[in-house]
């Protein structure tokens, strides 16, 4: 856990020294917010268990990609292919895997652009590849996922006739805030005609 700590902290200092960077070229910052997580111990258990692998250290490190997870909260959708293209010119990462969740959502309604990337972490020991789940969205896509998130694991949501009606009830959310981000993106890009922005 701790190695993956330290995987965490490396991907935030380059977001970081991104952002500061693009905030003194452009006197905006495309990031809004950074969050990060470890798995805990339970959730690592379960995923690997739906993997049909057993709970040892070789297996987590082999099968599994988001022990790490860092999330990247933009302001406009251009910015999150922004920050990706960034990050994915830094020679010393490399990008195992994309999934664009924003060109293809989910059918619920889900969006956000998940990188796999592998850095070197530097131990006392030597270098170790570590691997991490980088997750960039809009202020929009997070609020809706997190609601979302948040509903999912609330068991007792009555009926398949609610559930049904819930589920319906957060795509037409998505929906709206879907053209929310594409509206606020044009204003952006109008504003870019007259100004660097
Ligand atoms: P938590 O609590 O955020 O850690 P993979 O093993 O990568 O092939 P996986 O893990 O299904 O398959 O990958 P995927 O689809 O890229 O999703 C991984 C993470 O994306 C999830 O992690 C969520 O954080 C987020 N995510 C994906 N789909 C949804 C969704 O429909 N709603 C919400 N709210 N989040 C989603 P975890 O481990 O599920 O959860």
């Amino acid at each position: 856990m701790m190695m993956y700590r330290c995987a965490i902290r490396e991907i935030r200092t380059k977001l970081e020294v991104l952002d500061d960077e693009f905030s003194i070229t452009y006197k905006r910052n495309p990031i809004s917010s950074i969050k990060s997580r470890i798995k805990t111990p339970l959730s690592i258990y379960n995923k690997l268990q739906r993997l049909g692998y057993d709970f040892t250290e070789q297996n987590i490190r082999e099968h599994l990609n988001d022990v790490a997870g860092i999330r990247v909260i933009c302001s406009f959708i251009d910015d999150i292919y922004s920050v990706a293209k960034l990050l994915s010119d830094q020679d010393d990462i490399t990008i195992l895997r994309i999934k664009d969740y924003i060109q293809k959502p989910k059918p619920n309604g889900y969006r956000s652009y998940h990188m796999i990337v592998e850095i070197p972490v530097f131990f006392a020991e030597g270098k170790t590849p570590m691997r991490a789940e980088i997750q960039i969205r809009t202020i929009g896509m997070d609020f809706w996922a997190s609601l979302e998130h948040q509903l999912r694991y609330k068991k007792d949501l009555g009926s398949n006739e609610q559930y049904e009606l819930i589920s319906r009830k957060l795509s037409e959310c998505a929906h709206a805030i879907t053209a929310t981000d594409n509206q606020m993106q044009d204003i952006k890009n109008l504003i870019g005609e007259y100004n660097e922005f």
